[in-house]
C-alpha cells in the first residue's frame, strides 16, 4: 500500500494562510521547484552525456564556467520567465542584473549550480536562491536587498532530492522527493542545543592564512568537534542545519602569497551568504560577517558582492563573534 504523504504544495497552500502569502509566490516557488526537478535530470545523466565538464568560458567572478552551470542557468531563467512573477533576477552566472518582468513582484538572487569542484565527479552540489518582494506601492527600490528584507530563501541539494526553505517569521522546512518527484513531507529545522552532534565545517587547508585570532579559536575548539567538509555550501550546511555546530569560510588574510588573500572573504552575500544565514535564523542559529556583524544586517553596495561567513548554532556563532568584533 503506497503511503501519500503532504506535498510541498498543500504544505504552502497551508502556510500562506496563516501567514498572509500570495497566490504570487506560490506560482513563483513551482517555478524554483521545477527549475531544480529540471536541473536535476541533467545532472543525474550529466557523465553519460558528457554535461560535467568545462563550458570554456570564465564567469563575472573570474572562474572558469562548467557545462551544468550554463544548462542550470538557462533552466532557471525559463522557469522564471514562465512563472511570470519575477521583476528581475541576479544570479552568479550573469554579470549584468537579468530583467523578467517588468509587472513581476519579485526580485530572486540565486546560484543555480553551486560547488562547481564536485561537479565532475557527480557529488553533491546547490541550488541556492533567496526571494525579496518588490515595492510595489512606492517608487521601484532598487535591487540590492538584504538578507533581513528577504521574505524566502531555500536551497536544493543536488541530485539528493532534498530542499529546504526558510519562510520569513515562520521557520526553515525540509522536504524529500518522492517517487512521483514530488518534494513532501515537511519537517521542521531547528537547530539542536545539545552539543553532542554539532560538527565544525570549513576549508582545512586554509587555516594558516585566516586571521591569528580565528586561528586561536580553531584551535581551542577543534577538538571537541567532528569536523566535516564536502566543499559546497548547500551541502555543509544542511548537514549544520541537522546535527548543529559551524559552517566558515573566513577571510583569507595571511596567504604565503599576499595576491591570494581575499580579505573581503569568498561567497557571494547576496545568493550564497544571506541564504543560508536567512534559513539558520529560522532555524534558531544566527550568522556573522568577518567583523561580527550579522549577515542579514548587511546593506549589499553591489550584486556580486562577496563576504566572509560564520552561520550555525548561535552559541558559536555568538562566540567568535565576540573575538571578531574586539
Ligand atoms: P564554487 O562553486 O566556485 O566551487 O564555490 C563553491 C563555494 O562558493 C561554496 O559552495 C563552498 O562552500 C566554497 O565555495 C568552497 O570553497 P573552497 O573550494 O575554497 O573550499
Amino acid at each position: 500500500m503506497i503511503r501519500f504523504e503532504e506535498t510541498f504544495m498543500n504544505f504552502l497552500l497551508h502556510h500562506q494562510e496563516r501567514h498572509n502569502r500570495t497566490y504570487h509566490f506560490l506560482i513563483l516557488m513551482d517555478a524554483l521547484i521545477s527549475a531544480a526537478k529540471h536541473i536535476q535530470h541533467y545532472y543525474l545523466t550529466g557523465a553519460l552525456k558528457g554535461n560535467l565538464g568545462l563550458a570554456g568560458d570564465v564567469n563575472v567572478q573570474g572562474e572558469d564556467v562548467m557545462r551544468m552551470d550554463q544548462i542550470a542557468q538557462e533552466i532557471t531563467i525559463h522557469y522564471l520567465k514562465a512563472s511570470g512573477r519575477v521583476i528581475h533576477a541576479i544570479s552568479e552566472e550573469s554579470e549584468e542584473i537579468i530583467s523578467i518582468n517588468p509587472d513581476g513582484r519579485y526580485f530572486v538572487y540565486f546560484d543555480p549550480l553551486d560547488g562547481s569542484s564536485n561537479i565532475p565527479h557527480g557529488l553533491p552540489v546547490g541550488f541556492l536562491f533567496g526571494i525579496a518582494k518588490r515595492n510595489l506601492e512606492g517608487p521601484e527600490d532598487g535591487h540590492l536587498r538584504g538578507g533581513r528584507d528577504y521574505i524566502a530563501a531555500g536551497m536544493f541539494v543536488i541530485p539528493t532530492g532534498t530542499f529546504t526553505l526558510g519562510l520569513k517569521d515562520a521557520g526553515t522546512w525540509r522536504f524529500h522527493i518522492d517517487e512521483t518527484m514530488t518534494f513532501v513531507r515537511p519537517t521542521r529545522m531547528v537547530l539542536p542545543e545539545e552539543t553532542k552532534t554539532w560538527e565544525l565545517s570549513f576549508n582545512a587547508s586554509n587555516r594558516r592564512t585566516y586571521a591569528e585570532r580565528v586561528q586561536e579559536w580553531i584551535a581551542k575548539n577543534e577538538s571537541k568537534y567532528a569536523f566535516r567538509y564536502l566543499g559546497a555550501l548547500a551541502g555543509d550546511f544542511h548537514r549544520i542545519l541537522s546535527n548543529g555546530g559551524m559552517f566558515m569560510y573566513p577571510a583569507i588574510v595571511n596567504h604565503p602569497n599576499p595576491k591570494k588573500n581575499r580579505p573581503e572573504g569568498k561567497l557571494r552575500l547576496m545568493y550564497e551568504a544571506a541564504v543560508v544565514a536567512f534559513m539558520c535564523r529560522e532555524a534558531g542559529g544566527a550568522a556573522v560577517n568577518e567583523a561580527g556583524i550579522p549577515i542579514l544586517e548587511i546593506q549589499p553596495q553591489k550584486h556580486h558582492q562577496r563576504t566572509a561567513l560564520y552561520v550555525g548554532s548561535t552559541k558559536l556563532v555568538e562566540d567568535i563573534a565576540k573575538i571578531l568584533r574586539e
